[in-house]
């Protein structure tokens, strides 16, 4: 879960959108697809400049500028209340770009997290072709199967975790804590697709109202901090609700596009920066390491579903974040231990050690957020 309730997807087509999503954050706009077209909005205390714009179907690169307000620091591209793109932290002086490949139809452009204020609206007009080819269907399918199955895992392993809550039994609850974390921190990213789902799940306590907090932390706070499993029954009830729920969703109607898959990837490793290298994520238990490496396990599935469909264009590339990969998991092997759940807790973590893995991270960040731009030139005609 990250600050935003319901961030960039990988499964916008769950909710029957027709967007598809590139999002290359932190790109220059070469990285953009050949032909795109360029959007520039600038922050101001006013809110998003120009609060109309207009684009034809296709890939859009969006930049992003800071015209010198604290109000406001990020840009997101919305379609109804799902998140299509976004880029954050812009503060003073700091521009950022992604890039999005959007169809036919009305979309909102938010400076706001709560929205309403400074909104501006991108019309886009005309027919967008996508292809599709037996290596486009086969990634898809293959990242389908892995999303099965972690959430039928999900929901296997909250079972037993809510039955301990629910019999009061602590130690046993904090040792089964941990799988379906795994399971979940896999495949966030769809499920932030569907709506108020992963604040549901996943939500911090400073993320919602104190009213609307439950889910998995929730129970964490309750199990570390509170050291009780008082009044606990119907949190855990509902959190398995709500895994069943998700289970249900992607059986259900989970139709993905290649680059929404790419833009996964990278969903999950900005939420390895945002909240696992900060230790946010478990701030109780701290396991935060255990879902750094679900996260990173998750894009890597992600991204090694869609890397044949670039093998061609750019094999280098393919090769170096191929590596990069590998240098991440070996920067978290120091941490590794014996026991479950296999990591030290983050509260053994020096400045240095997180120092090391956010440089890691940052290192394949940048490379994998040229991916999705070159995934969707080869599914947009
Ligand atoms: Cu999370």
């Amino acid at each position: 879960m990250n600050r935003v309730p319901v961030r960039a997807l990988i499964a916008a087509m769950a909710l029957g959108l027709v967007a598809l999503l590139v999002a290359a954050c932190g790109s220059s706009s070469d990285d953009a697809p050949a032909g795109s077209k360029q959007l520039t909005f600038k922050l101001t205390d006013a809110g998003c400049e120009p609060i109309k714009a207009n684009a034809p179907a296709g890939p859009i690169d969006f930049k992003v500028e800071n015209g010198g307000t604290s109000k406001y620091t990020e840009l997101e591209v919305l379609e109804g209340e799902t998140i299509l793109g976004e880029r954050e932290n812009i503060t003073e002086g700091l521009s950022g770009s992604f890039s999005l490949t959007l169809e036919e139809g009305e979309y909102t452009v938010r400076c706001d997290e709560g929205g309403g204020e400074g909104e501006a609206t991108l019309k886009v007009t005309g027919k967008l072709e996508t292809k599709k080819s037996p290596e486009i269907e086969k990634a898809i399918s293959d990242y389908k199967a892995y999303l099965l199955e972690n959430s039928e895992e999900l929901v296997q392993n909250t079972k037993p975790f809510v039955a301990a809550v629910e019999a009061g039994n602590i130690a046993k609850a904090k040792q089964l804590y941990p799988a379906p974390r795994i399971n979940y921190e896999r495949i966030e990213p769809v499920a932030e697709s569907f709506g108020d789902l992963d604040p549901r799940i996943d939500a911090r306590e400073n993320d919602v109202k104190p009213s609307e907090f439950g889910g998995f932390h929730r129970i964490e706070k309750a199990l570390w901090e509170e050291e009780t499993t008082d009044g606990m029954k119907p949190v855990a009830e509902g959190l398995l609700e709500d895994v069943e729920e998700l289970e249900e969703l992607i059986k259900g109607k989970v139709d993905i596009h290649a680059v929404e898959i790419a833009n996964g990837a990278n969903e999950l490793l900005t939420e390895v920066s945002t909240s696992k290298i900060t230790g946010e994520e478990e701030r109780y238990s701290h396991i935060d390491l255990v879902d750094f490496k679900a996260n990173v396990e998750g894009s890597q599935v992600a991204f090694e579903d869609v890397a044949p469909l670039m093998e061609k264009s750019d094999p280098k590339l393919v090769k170096e974040i191929e590596k990069d990969f590998e240098t991440v998991y070996a920067a978290l092997k120091p941490y590794e231990t014996e026991v479950w759940p296999g990591f030290v807790l983050y509260t053994e973590l020096t400045k240095a050690d997180t120092r090391k893995l956010a440089q890691v991270i940052d290192t394949l960040a940048e490379k994998l957020s040229l991916v999705p731009a070159q995934i969707a030139k080869g599914e947009t005609a």
